[in-house]
């Protein structure tokens, strides 16, 4: 998320240990350096192949210039990794792979048939592209720039004040047979998607439909319901550190004629669009929601669930991790249920879920700073409460019950001394398949000893396996 106007091989113990750990059994799983690279990387993505479960891909920014990505591509499970700097172009489809100019902001999919979908944020052009890999991410090809929807002749349709004087906060997902992808449109959130028929099979990108009630409404996600129906998330408003109202928009029929209905209201979290808190002192936290569709057979098929960061007091910092759910595509959610299990008020923020298509089950992870009491010790770097952090996690079955947290992280970062600009950046990554999570973060605290500049403590992106 650009949020304008701001504008090797591994050692062998790592190898061997790098084993699901089960969640709540007290052990910190084998932390990973996927990106092992000088300078900063921030703002995961991270993706699991569902036809080859050992095939998991990472993209994410890179601090210098915002100019192309850092990709990360293994075929072990998260073992070992081989990187490459992707996206450098000038223009579209510009650079030595086609991906032209990148600023940030990747977003990963892997589908049913093993295709690989990948959408980013180019430097320059006011559209955003869908990449695509057949190949588990060692090679993509732009197969659409989505660009400004057609504005109906005639009607009065949603507002589009300002549509497309910028693109921002792009999202891609895959499900039921397709592919979608949301973006703030510089007014309102746009979204579109293609059918998906089979390995390098994807039709054509339907014309962008503006989704109702979604001007300055931003940060969100969007997620594919049974039957391939699409749901977005999205928070109002895009500055300041109070409001974050949670709205929810619905298309019924997905890639049918049918556009989004009306919004629906989900939460008011105090987290506005730029929120500053004392781990993210530069870059600021949003609500940051996130989706989960339940379309497996099993028992809450069709419940669709909701994370997101709310501030307990407005502007007190004590930020907390809080799971909803709608067993009605929307219209009505259960109580939140509060995440982070930690007794004290220090901050939680940048969570993301993810539900395993396997099982049903869902994963969230995030930021974490409850062992920053600045009294020195694992959880504190330098004296002062409440602005290092770790990584934390637990899974649910239900939405309301989650299994004791998790520490993810084996360290405890310090975002500002990275000298990143964005902190950890806008948000985590996580995928969940076939029963294990791999969470991806960023981490500046050389625990794996990997970090080509951990003594500068830059941020290098982590990742680990963790059974659910
Ligand atoms: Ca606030
Ligand atoms: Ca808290
Ligand atoms: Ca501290
Ligand atoms: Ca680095």
């Amino acid at each position: 998320m650009v949020k304008r106007p701001l504008v090797g091989v591994l050692p062998v113990l790592v190898m061997l240990a790098l084993v699901a750990i089960p969640a709540g059994g007290g052990a910190i799983p084998s932390n990973v350096d996927v990106s092992q690279r000088a300078g900063n990387e921030s703002e995961e993505a991270i993706a699991v192949n569902p036809t080859n479960p050992q095939n998991i891909v990472v993209v994410t920014n890179i601090q210098e210039g915002f100019s192309g990505l850092f990709e990360g591509v293994s075929f072990d499970g998260g073992q070992t990794w081989t990187r490459k700097i992707i996206a450098t172009g000038a223009s579209i489809g510009g650079g030595a792979d086609g991906l032209g100019d990148s600023c940030c902001d990747p977003s990963l999919a892997f589908d049913q048939y093993g295709n690989l979908f990948l959408s980013y944020l180019y430097n320059l052009e006011n559209v955003v592209p869908v990449a695509l890999s057949t190949d588990g991410g060692l090679t993509f090809d732009v197969i659409a720039n989505i660009a400004k929807p057609p504005k109906p002749p005639g009607t009065k349709g949603p507002s589009r004040h300002g549509e497309y004087r910028f693109v921002d906060q792009e999202t891609i997902v895959t499900g039921e047979g397709s592919v979608w992808v949301v973006v703030n449109g510089g007014g309102p959130m746009n979204a579109t998607g293609a059918r998906v028929t089979g390995l390098g099979q994807v039709g054509s990108f339907i014309p962008a439909e503006v989704i109702p009630g979604t001007n300055n409404c931003t940060y969100g996600d969007i997620a594919i319901g049974p039957g391939g129906k699409v749901m977005n998330v999205c928070t109002l408003t895009e500055s300041g550190q109070g409001g974050g109202k949670l709205f929810v928009n619905v298309d019924p029929d997905g890639l049918g004629p049918a556009g989004f209905g009306d919004r629906m209201f989900v939460e008011a979290t105090h987290v506005g669009g730029f929120d500053f808190i004392p781990a993210q002192p530069d870059r600021s936290v949003d609500a940051e929601p996130g989706l989960a569709w339940d379309r497996t057979t099993g028992s809450h098929r069709g419940r669709v669930y909701v994370v997101y960061t709310l501030e307990e007091k407005n502007e007190s910092d004590d930020t907390n991790v809080y799971v909803r759910y709608s067993d009605d595509d929307g219209k009505t959610w259960s109580a939140p249920t509060r995440v982070n299990d930690d007794t004290g008020t220090n901050s939680q923020f940048m969570s993301k879920i993810a539900l395993d298509p396997t099982t049903g089950d869902v994963a969230v992870v995030w930021y974490d700073a409850r062992n920053d009491l600045g009294a020195g010790g694992a959880g504190d770097t330098d004296g002062v409460p409440n602005d290092d952090a770790q990584f934390w996690g637990a899974f649910s079955s239900n939405g309301t019950t989650f299994t004791p947290n998790l520490q993810i992280s084996a360290g405890t970062s310090n975002s500002q001394v990275s000298g990143n600009g964005i902190d950890y950046g806008d948000y985590s990554g996580l995928a969940f398949y076939g029963g294990v999570a791999h969470p991806a973060w960023s981490d500046n605290s050389n625990s794996t000893g990997t970090n080509p500049d951990g003594t500068l403590k830059k941020l290098d992106i982590y990742t680990t396996a963790v059974a659910g």
